[in-house]
């Protein structure tokens, strides 16, 4: 598979499960805490600037956003927990929107779990990472803002996290692990 990631969009912006695109492309999934980096991920993966809206008020949006990749693939923005502001609604509509699509049928989806690298897993990332043991959904952990860290930190965190599965640690800010997260993603792709 040959993805020209130039030829990106916004696909759709779903705030009911209805709205879900209903079709066999391959989903890249973008999951995490509020503010980890998802949206400034998307538009580093995509060398786009303004493509996936990055927030100064984190945890807004309560939508599943799904990116338009060459009209081959999706990579889907799913709306970040863990966001404390959030009123009781707010947290029920979010885990019925987000559960839903998780369990959406899919031929090929992989979720990226990010966690951010300075503060390594919440509580939430931990109950997300056994939802994808137990579900048996591929993932990989992108250990997001790397550039946070010294190289002894960097190395003992990394450490850390690969106890929990593969890890790319990454950085919007100075394009760390763009090339490798891209090569993870077309190995799944192909396989
Ligand atoms: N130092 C550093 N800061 C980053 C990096 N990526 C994102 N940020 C900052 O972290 C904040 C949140 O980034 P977003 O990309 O909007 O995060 P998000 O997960 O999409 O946030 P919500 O959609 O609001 O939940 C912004 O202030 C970014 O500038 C990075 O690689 N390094
Ligand atoms: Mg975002």
């Amino acid at each position: 598979m040959k993805i020209n990631v130039q030829n990106s969009s916004i696909g759709m912006t779903a705030g009911l499960v209805s709205q879900f695109p209903r079709d066999n492309r391959p989903q890249i999934v973008f999951s995490g805490r509020s503010n980890v980096g998802k949206s400034s991920l998307i538009n580093t993966l995509l060398g786009r600037k303004n493509l996936a809206r990055v927030s100064s008020a984190p945890g807004k949006t309560i939508t599943v956003n799904f990116y338009d990749i060459d009209k081959k693939i999706w990579f889907v923005d799913i709306p970040g927990y863990g966001y404390a502001k959030r009123d009781f609604k707010d947290k029920k509509r979010w885990s019925a929107l987000t559960d839903n699509f998780l369990t959406s049928p899919c031929e090929k989806r992989l979720i990226l779990q990010l966690i951010d690298m300075k503060v390594g897993p919440t509580e939430d990332d931990y109950m997300m990472l056994d939802w994808l043991d137990e579900s048996e959904t591929p993932y990989v952990i992108v250990a997001t803002k790397c550039d946070k860290l010294n190289k002894t930190d960097f190395n003992a965190n990394r450490e850390e996290l690969s106890k929990l599965g593969p890890v790319i640690p990454f950085s919007s800010l100075k394009g760390i692990g763009k090339d490798e997260l891209w090569k993870t993603l077309y190995e799944f792709l192909e396989n």
